[in-house]
């Protein structure tokens, strides 16, 4: 029996095969969970619809998160369709590609703004939105980066953004802990999706960070998914406001190995 069996999980921030939410999706459908997902725009909906359709999604809902109506929509539309959900999972990201180099002091009062709207915000916003429909022992489950804990060059606004995601992710865990309703993070390693290939550099970071990894490989959407159905399964009971590494342990690294200093000389 699949650990996910009897289970609704909500999906949002699927963009193609290569988005980490689809590792997740994968590995919940695989798990024996009812599937709906969510996709930001008209654009990407060719892409989604056929994704969704391999895992016998029939709930598939555009949903801007910037927008407070949208996300009510679908909360509504979600409540017809299903009654109740277990399981909410929260892929999204963005930052103004100008925030994304250069000094940090640079970054905009607007891209700020709109950083931590649609990487921060957006998650208190679902949780808040879905919370009536919520069934006791669910979860919630965001997507992090240790660029919030040390400076990742270039990482910039993403970083500070990052860290009040997993500050909200322990407010979240203490609002929500009563309901019997868990909220974590993954924090997982570099990735080559979508959203990572539009940063420049992003091929040689993901390159450096296998090399000064303890287990010396870079990360899969897969790994992310079967950490998702141990922090959204009762695998995890009574864990809560985590902020869970999926990054073949890079985050325990103060310096890279000497031999990797020596091949710079
Ligand atoms: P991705 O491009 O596949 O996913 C990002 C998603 O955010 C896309 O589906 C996009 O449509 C969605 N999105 C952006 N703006 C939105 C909006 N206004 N409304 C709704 N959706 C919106 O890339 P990914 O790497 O799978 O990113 C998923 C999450 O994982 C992000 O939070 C990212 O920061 C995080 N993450 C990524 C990496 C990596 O290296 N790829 C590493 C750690 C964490
Ligand atoms: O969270 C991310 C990337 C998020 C992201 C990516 C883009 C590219 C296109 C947010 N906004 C945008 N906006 C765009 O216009 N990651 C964890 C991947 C990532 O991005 C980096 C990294 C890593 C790792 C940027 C600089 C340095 C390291």
């Amino acid at each position: 029996m699949g650990l996910m069996e009897g289970k609704t999980a909500l999906v949002f921030g699927l963009a193609n095969d290569k988005s980490i939410a689809w590792g997740i999706t994968q590995a919940f459908h695989r798990e024996g969970a009812k599937i709906g997902i969510s996709y930001a725009g008209e654009m990407l909906e060719k892409r989604v619809r056929p994704l969704a359709a391999e895992v016998g999604a029939d709930f598939v809902e555009q949903c801007d998160v910037s927008s407070d109506e949208q996300i009510a929509a679908v909360a509504e539309k979600a409540k017809k369709h299903f009654g109740q959900v277990d399981v909410i999972v929260h892929s999204i990201g963005f930052a103004n590609k100008d925030e994304l180099q250069g000094n940090f002091y640079d970054t905009s009062r607007a891209g700020f703004h709109l950083a931590m709207d649609i990487s921060v915000f957006s998650f208190v916003a679902l949780a808040k939105a879905f919370q009536p429909i919520m069934r006791r022992g669910g979860a919630l489950l965001t997507l992090t980066y240790y660029g919030s804990v040390k400076v990742a060059p270039n990482y910039n606004m993403m970083g500070v953004a990052k860290a009040a995601l997993e500050a909200s992710t322990r407010y979240l865990a203490r609002d929500f802990g009563p309901q019997g309703i868990r909220v974590n993070a993954i924090s997982a390693g570099p990735v080559r999706t979508l959203a990572a290939m539009g940063v420049s550099g992003f091929r040689d970071m993901h390159r450096n960070f296998a090399e000064m990894a303890p287990m010396r490989e870079n990360i899969t959407i897969e790994d992310c998914g079967n950490a998702a159905v141990y922090l959204c399964s009762d695998m995890s009971a009574h864990v809560t406001g985590e902020i869970h590494y999926v990054d073949s342990g890079f985050n325990v690294m103060a310096m890279p190995e000497p031999d990797q200093f020596k091949d710079k000389e």
